[in-house]
């Protein structure tokens, strides 16, 4: 009995003895564990101080962003309106490429030579085709050959009626007059020389002429 009971005590005094050591064992496993929590919560704890850094940084930019950037209504406006183009701004833009500009020509035999070389391959017709259709056109060529070129609008300085005609720039503020339907250079001349300077309209370019009448200058309808 005694001996029995000495083997028990001996295995309960083991028991004890694992349940000490077993006890340690996990007291260390937790304190090792709460030091790696420790850790990672202020691993996180930094990072997080460094996003709210990077925030702050952002936050600062965007209100001076908005402080450097920011209209009143009336910046607003003053900006639209004056980004809106006229219809004459339009159109003029849709004609960009009615005009080439290039060195201006002069001489009177020059334009002369250079008229010499044309001649019209759609008949005149009246309201359709005629005095001011052709002027437009011409003016248009001559232009773009490098003459300045106005289209003029006035009595006929030959007939009774109304007539188109040209004058182009020959010497430095000098005009000569260019008779669009025949294609030819009005010389002093000529008998109605002086007339071909009394007119009631002058236009320096398409824009002018459809300004004043959308259907008689345009030559390509
Ligand atoms: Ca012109």
């Amino acid at each position: 009995m005694t001996i029995l009971l000495g083997t028990v005590s001996i295995a309960l005094a083991i028991t004890a003895v694992i349940i000490i050591v077993n006890t340690s064992s996990m007291l260390h496993d937790k304190d090792v564990l709460i030091t790696t929590l420790q850790n990672q919560v202020e691993t996180i704890e930094a990072e997080k101080n460094h996003l709210q850094n990077q925030i702050n940084t952002l936050e600062s930019e965007y209100q001076d962003y908005q402080s450097t950037h920011q209209y009143s209504d009336s910046q607003y406006w003053s900006y639209v309106n004056s980004h809106v183009f006229s219809n004459k701004e339009a159109e003029e833009y849709s004609f960009r490429f009615y005009y080439v500009t290039k060195e201006q020509k002069y001489d009177v035999y020059s334009l002369e030579n250079d008229i010499g070389t044309l001649s019209w391959i759609q008949e005149y017709e009246e309201g359709v085709f005629d005095c001011s259709e052709m002027s437009a056109y011409l003016e248009r060529y001559l232009e773009n050959e490098g003459w300045n070129a106005v289209i003029l609008v006035g009595d006929s300085p030959f007939s009774t009626g109304r007539h188109a005609w040209l004058l182009v720039e020959t010497s430095e503020g000098a005009y000569m007059p260019v008779e669009s339907t025949t294609l030819q250079v009005v010389w002093w001349s000529n008998p109605n020389y002086d007339e071909y300077f009394e007119y009631e309209q002058s236009f320096e370019t398409i824009f002018e002429a459809l300004e004043y009448s959308e259907t008689e200058f345009d030559w390509w309808n």
